[in-house]
């Protein structure tokens, strides 16, 4: 009897699913491969169904002899493993990333003489509703507790600015295509800046929490991916505890304290404008009263070392940022303005011989020739592009505004802008 493999991501199955099923199982001994979470999140949604319960989904359709893990994208490891004569998949993936993998399938086969055989692919009316069931994602604990799973999932998270529902779509449904495979941002970052910045304000904690929480709102109506906020210096103590449960009820997955008092000023003003240091005492006792407010083990807070910004050195850095550990927090952001990331690769360096496991996060605005991919081996888990949604939209608006004024028309700025025809249907459901 001839063996033979396919590999599912889909966590929901429909008439299409199971037409091919019956048209595999009927070329011999059919196994199926069921990906994980983790190589699922990396190209598409995060799945509804967890590994465990796919696997017995599967396992328990008539045709279907077994079921194995595929732990990534790629088919070579498991083909390798199981040597089937023939490998079905519909013939939906030759072109854009999934054409890599069908060229791997294909040259891993010739390896014993196995052959791929494609079979129509048919799309459902279900696939319709499944992709309504995405919305079942931002659902609060659904999302507030992803940022956990995807940081165990992957060594290191690329999270990216967004300040309004609109900044909140292009990061939620951005992905590029690389040799490597598909790329997509982890989670969104909640940024003090941009968030005053959009309103036309300094970032000074004038745009109190409740206007806060409005730009939250309005991203996680439109939006699945997880949050994380800037929280400023969380404020009073009194009103942090208040706050943070706030955030946790709605959804948000972390917020990001940062160990200044009084009036704050934008960090990347480093020591140009007078900016108070917390006491480390006082700090640690902000960061225990937060962990003690919340309900859920989902909800995280950042604890963030203004020390290298505000040129306290590298022994403070470390000091403080241990003591903040002690006190409960779940991870540390580092913060830094150089243009060269040394200091900030010292800390990491240090900080990891004491701490191996506790998340280690970085904003690497100004020292930005540096890739996650390096920060990864650097120990960073994650790596938060602060502000890049409003800078680039700023200029491109501003010359557009300038076209239209020196010309005493519009007509120049066309160039300049998105055909009508497109952004009347920028929108879903428009
Ligand atoms: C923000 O994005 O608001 C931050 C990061 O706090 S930074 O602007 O670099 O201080
Ligand atoms: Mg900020």
């Amino acid at each position: 009897m001839k063996q033979v493999y396919m590999c599912f991501s889909t966590d929901i199955l429909h008439s299409g699913h199971l037409r091919l099923i019956k048209k595999a199982a009927a070329l011999g001994e059919l196994t199926v491969g069921v990906l994980t979470d983790e190589a699922i999140a990396t190209y598409k949604r995060y799945p509804l169904i967890p590994l465990a319960e796919r696997l017995e989904m599967f396992a328990d359709i008539k045709g279907v002899e077994r079921v194995v893990v595929q732990d990534t994208l790629s088919y070579q490891t498991v083909l390798r493993k199981l040597r089937p004569d023939i490998v079905v998949h519909g013939d939906d993936w030759h072109t854009g990333y999934q054409a890599n993998i069908r060229r791997e399938v294909l040259d891993t086969l010739k390896e014993w003489g196995g052959e791929l055989v494609e079979f129509p692919y048919t799309h459902s009316a279900t696939e319709d509703t499944i992709s309504e069931l995405d919305q079942l994602l931002n659902l609060p604990e659904s999302r507030r507790s992803r940022l956990k799973k995807l940081m165990s999932y992957k060594p290191c998270l690329s999270v990216m600015e967004a300040h309004n529902g609109l900044t909140g779509l292009i990061v939620e449904n951005t992905r590029v295509e690389t040799p490597e495979g598909v790329r997509q941002f982890d989670a969104m970052w909640v940024s003090s800046l941009c968030d005053s910045t959009a309103k036309g304000k300094p970032d000074i904690e004038l745009v109190d929490m409740t206007s806060r929480i409005k730009t939250l709102e309005e991203i996680m109506e439109v939006t699945t991916k997880p949050i994380i906020l800037d929280g400023d210096t969380g404020g009073l103590t009194e009103h942090f505890v208040f706050n943070i449960r706030t955030l946790e009820r709605i959804g948000i997955s972390a917020v990001i304290i940062e160990d200044k008092k009084g009036l704050k000023k934008n960090s990347l003003f480093g020591t140009a404008v007078r900016q108070t240091q917390d006491s480390i005492e006082n700090f640690c006792e902000k960061i225990r009263a937060g962990k003690d407010a919340l309900k859920t083990r989902d909800f995280m807070i950042f604890a963030r070392c203004e020390s290298l910004i505000l040129e306290a050195g590298m022994e403070d850095a470390l000091e403080r940022c241990f003591a903040y550990v002690k006190a409960g927090a779940d991870g540390i952001m580092i913060h830094s303005k150089r243009k060269e990331p040394d200091e900030v690769f010292e800390f990491c360096r240090r900080f990891r011989e004491v701490e191996r496991d506790t998340p280690l996060i970085v904003v690497p605005t100004t020292y930005n020739t540096v890739t996650e991919e390096q920060f990864a081996k650097a120990g960073v888990n994650i790596v938060i592009h602060a502000n890049h949604m409003i800078r680039s939209a700023f200029p491109a608006m501003q010359r557009c505004a300038e076209t239209i004024l020196r010309n005493g028309r519009s007509h120049e700025a066309d160039e300049l802008c998105m055909p009508i025809k497109q952004i009347l249907t920028l929108i879903k459901d428009t």
